[in-house]
């Protein structure tokens, strides 16, 4: 897959000497290399750990793009009328905190603890854990970070005490399934994605329109400055409610991180779609920060700008 869009777990896209199996990847017998209980406790006590959700009354809407905006070769065309049914979809996408009060619940171990690495992108990285870290090849601005999980983004040492309200990533698709299951909801398909994205508005690339920065305001995470090593911005994850919402009461439906659906990309390639794009576009070479663009990533795979949204279905 292209520009920023993430490197998959398996298959070729890693440097061969990391190309091991989950077995191969796993501490010590005995080790404990979970986040631990003092920290889960602090993490999912804070604010912002109830869910919200949109109640959406389904309906028809025309999906996908072909205006000069959209990538082709994605799948984003052609513009085709679908119906969806009634189902409701989180406000955000879920959080550090709530992720975390999962994981105390279950003690659910993520895909990337028990690969023992993850995907994080090299501008996030101290200059010691880059020299160390692999850099994925055809898209060097990837590096696979030994120990970097949810809940140490950046590998160990770092930390999200201050990014509780912000997005969970590292999270695979089965590590989303997990969390909605335990509450009672699941991932939306790319169709609900969708039509939520553009929050009542009849094809256009933004979720609040036609601009990408009306009147010169920004509203969605991403990059800033040159791509990938002179960012004029902050770089990472803001928090799930930053930016005014979508017609719907929605944030950062684009941006921020690109978010899990259950739907495969294309009839020949089964690998789950993500919608949304995330903080590491730039409109010089990845324009997927729009309602319509779509990439995929192997099932397993979990990335430091990839998070997910729950939906249920109601009526
Ligand atoms: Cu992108």
């Amino acid at each position: 897959m292209s520009a920023c869009c993430g490197p998959d777990r398996t298959g070729t896209d890693l440097p061969e000497a990391h190309a091991g199996t989950a077995a191969d990847r796993t501490g010590p017998a005995g080790e404990d290399c979970g986040p631990g209980p003092d920290l889960l406790e602090r993490l999912s006590a804070a604010a912002g750990s109830e869910l919200r959700f949109a109640g959406l009354p389904g309906g028809t809407f025309r999906m996908g793009a072909e205006d000069p905006l959209a990538y082709a070769e994605d799948g984003e065309g052609p513009v085709r009328t679908v119906s969806v049914d009634p189902f409701a979809i989180a406000t955000t996408t879920v959080t550090v905190a709530q992720f975390a009060a999962f994981v105390a619940a279950t003690e659910h171990r993520t895909d990337a603890e028990a690969h023992g690495t993850s995907l994080v992108f090299t501008a996030l990285l101290p200059a010691k854990v880059r020299a160390a870290s692999p850099t994925v090849v055809a898209t060097p601005w990837w590096q696979e970070v030994a120990g970097a999980c949810w809940f140490e983004p950046e590998g160990p040492g770092s930390r999200v005490d201050d990014r509780v309200d912000h997005p969970v990533t590292h999270v695979s698709q089965r590590d989303a399934a997990a969390y909605a299951g335990w509450v009672g909801a699941r991932l939306p398909t790319e169709t609900e994605w969708e039509y939520a994205a553009r929050g009542g508005l009849d094809q256009q690339p933004y979720p609040w329109g036609a601009e990408r920065t009306p009147g010169g305001e920004v509203r969605m995470n991403t990059f800033s400055g040159e791509f990938p090593d002179g960012p004029t911005g902050p770089v990472g994850t803001v928090a799930a409610e930053a930016f005014p919402p979508n017609g719907y009461g929605l944030h950062n439906m684009t941006g921020n991180v690109w978010e899990w659906t259950v739907s495969p990309f294309r009839a020949t390639d089964q690998r789950p779609v993500l919608r949304g794009g995330s903080y590491m576009c730039h409109a010089s070479y990845c324009r997927r920060y729009r309602t319509s663009a779509r990439t995929a990533v192997t099932a397993d795979t979990s990335l430091g700008h990839t998070g997910f949204r729950l939906a249920v279905t109601t009526g």
